[in-house]
């Protein structure tokens, strides 16, 4: 089996879910870290499309090869990792298709946490906890099989709405706003996925391998700062 190399800033962001395939999947791996305020500049030019995260695929005969994207590290890492739905690529392909909608969703927040006032921000997120968040969880639910989205098999889309429910965790427990937990009954299975989860190996990357001291939610101003 290859070791893994996840290069990014240090920060859950969007390694967050190929560092918890990595662990879910039992794979050996590392966090290269960069450092944005120095080195990043000239490390930027080193990457195939100007952005990180990049994943290094590391063989036992020591040839390294990279791979760039987060949907196609995520893909691949699932594959590599036996964590897609199956018997046929028309699963794997569904499974993607819950990936693209929870990324869809994720995006939506990212606009909010840009806005150049304190007030605006904060209306920005009611808004997207109360309006925006219902209005794509109604269809996930939907689509959930069994106790897991593919019925009785942990796989990626399982693992995306579970970083999805962290990262509204990191910006809105100390408010009381996480929309998972305030909308529970409203989603009952989506709910199970991720109690199950925070239960087992992902919870236990998300409680003791997730938080890497640089970065976090400042509840004053309602956006992530250096710690
Ligand atoms: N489409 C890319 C987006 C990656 C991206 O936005 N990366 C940011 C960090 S989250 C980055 O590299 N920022 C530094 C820069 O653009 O110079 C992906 O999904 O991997």
């Amino acid at each position: 089996m290859p070791s893994y190399e996840v290069h990014y800033f240090p920060a859950p962001g969007r390694a967050d879910l190929q560092r918890m395939l990595l662990e879910v999947g039992g794979a050996s791996y590392t966090n290269a870290f960069l450092e944005y305020m120095t080195t990043w500049p000239a490390v930027k030019e080193t990457m195939a499309f100007g952005m990180v995260p990049k994943l290094t695929v590391v063989e036992s005969d020591g040839s390294r090869k990279d791979l760039f994207e987060s949907s196609a590290i995520e893909a691949y890492l699932a594959e590599a990792l036996n964590l897609m739905p199956g018997p046929t690529a028309f699963e794997r392909a569904e499974a993607l298709s819950v990936i693209s909608a929870l990324a869809e969703l994720e995006d939506k927040v990212r606009l909010s946490l840009w806005l150049p006032t304190l007030d605006e921000r904060k209306a920005a997120h009611a808004t997207y906890c109360t309006e925006t968040v219902p209005r794509y969880l109604k269809y996930q639910e939907r689509f959930v099989r069994g106790d897991w989205y593919f019925g009785n098999k942990m796989t990626v889309a399982d693992l995306k709405l579970y970083q999805l429910y962290l990262w509204y965790e990191d910006m809105y427990s100390s408010s009381g706003q996480n929309p998972f937990k305030v909308l529970a009954a409203d989603f009952p299975k989506l709910g199970k996925i991720i109690t199950t989860l925070d239960k087992g190996k992902a919870g236990e990357y998300a409680r003791e391998r997730r938080d890497f001291g640089k970065f976090g939610w400042n509840v004053e101003d309602w956006k992530f700062t250096p710690k």
